[in-house]
């Protein structure tokens, strides 16, 4: 029986030296020296031999399970500091690398564009207002002069919403943001500097239209408002918003809701106003010195009746332009179809 118990040192040593993983050191262990393992059943054996050789065998057996023991701890601890370090050189992490950043998202082109109209205008003591997108067709277009089945109102290629009508007439969409000049106006909290930035639909799409624009509309009505202060806050915004030496003009027009009424240009900042580009010929940007921004004029009396104001006491002007149209104008844009501001390209968007 010693010689069996030799043996099975020599088996144990044998295996633990060549086990590659501690669950290869989880079966020997379990093999030779667990409950049921073969020192254990070798163990069953001593009942046969002589009552002198007994212990000195079953000393011998617990030497081997103790020599075992200790000898798959041994093991087992270089198994696992060989794991690691194997670990720390396939998977070591340089944490004083510079990170991958992911790709950052900023502000649409529109939206910079508002900020930059409303702090130019609150520089002046304007303030930022914002009036429904969906209203009722009275402060559309009734309100605004413009009375029920007037031809006027077919310039604004409206969308009227599928909502029940009120007093105040159908709903709409709103094709301008003159609705806000009679929410403001019905306040009658004088003096109004109102600048109004908003959403509006009309049924039109091409190179120059998109179904939803912004326009920015400023109201300024007080006692004493003149042309003369319209003519300063246009040139004061195209000198902030397009550079420097960029100038205004008005040419007449017709708006029911303002009399006298105006379109506005802006000199052409490519040509400086002349119409004549770098090569003698024509400016190819606006070919006649002045770009059309869109329209303005004095506040009509009948607008200001109608929000309860007395035109005798009160005067003033308004004006509404498109935001898209204003940012595409500014110099190095470089935007020739207005639909690419909302067909979120990103090779396109990134640019500004
Ligand atoms: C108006 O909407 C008037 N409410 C402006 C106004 C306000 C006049 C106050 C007088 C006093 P108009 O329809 O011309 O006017 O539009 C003004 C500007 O909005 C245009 O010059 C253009 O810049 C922009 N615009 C109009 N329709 C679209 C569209 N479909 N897509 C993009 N921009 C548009």
């Amino acid at each position: 029986m010693k010689d069996q118990l030799d043996a099975l040192r020599l088996e144990i040593e044998r295996d633990v030296k060549a086990a590659k993983s501690l669950e290869d050191l989880e079966v020997i262990e379990v093999k030779y020296l667990g409950r049921k393992g073969e020192l254990t059943s070798m163990l069953k054996g001593l009942a046969n031999v002589t009552a002198e050789e007994r212990p000195v065998l079953g000393a011998l057996a617990n030497q081997i399970k103790q020599d075992g023991l200790d000898l798959i701890a041994a093991r087992r601890e270089d198994l696992a500091s060989s794991k690691y370090s194997a670990l720390a050189e396939t998977e070591r992490v340089d944490v004083t690398e510079p990170g991958a950043r992911p790709p950052e998202g900023h502000l649409h082109i529109m939206t910079h564009t508002i900020r930059e109209i409303t702090s130019i205008f609150e520089k002046i003591g304007f303030y930022r207002t914002r009036y429904p997108e969906i209203d009722w067709d009275w402060y559309a277009f009734e309100a605004l002069n413009m009375p029920p089945e007037h031809p006027a109102r077919d310039d604004w290629e409206t969308f009227f919403m599928d909502a029940p009508i009120s007093k105040k007439g159908k709903m709409v969409m709103t094709p301008h943001t003159s609705n806000g000049q009679i929410h403001e106006l019905q306040r009658h909290n004088f003096p109004i500097r109102m600048i109004d930035i908003g959403k509006c639909y009309r049924r039109q799409v091409d190179a120059t239209h998109t179904p939803m624009f912004h326009q920015f509309e400023g109201l300024f009505v007080d006692k004493g408002v003149n042309i003369t202060h319209l003519r300063g806050i246009l040139d004061y915004f195209a000198e902030q918003f397009f550079g420097p030496g960029r100038v205004s003009r008005i040419r007449p027009h017709h708006f029911r809701f303002t009399e006298p009424s105006f379109e506005v240009d802006i000199s052409c900042g490519i040509c400086g106003g002349t119409g004549i580009g770098a090569d003698k010929k024509k400016c190819k940007v606006c070919k006649r010195g002045w770009l059309e921004i869109g329209g303005a004029g004095m506040v009509h009396p009948n607008v200001l009746k109608a929000c309860g104001v007395d035109p005798k006491k009160y005067t003033g002007f308004a004006f509404g332009w498109g935001v898209e149209r204003v940012a595409m104008m500014k110099e190095g844009a470089k935007v020739d179809d207005i639909r690419i501001l909302y067909q979120n390209d990103v090779r396109f968007l990134k640019q500004f």
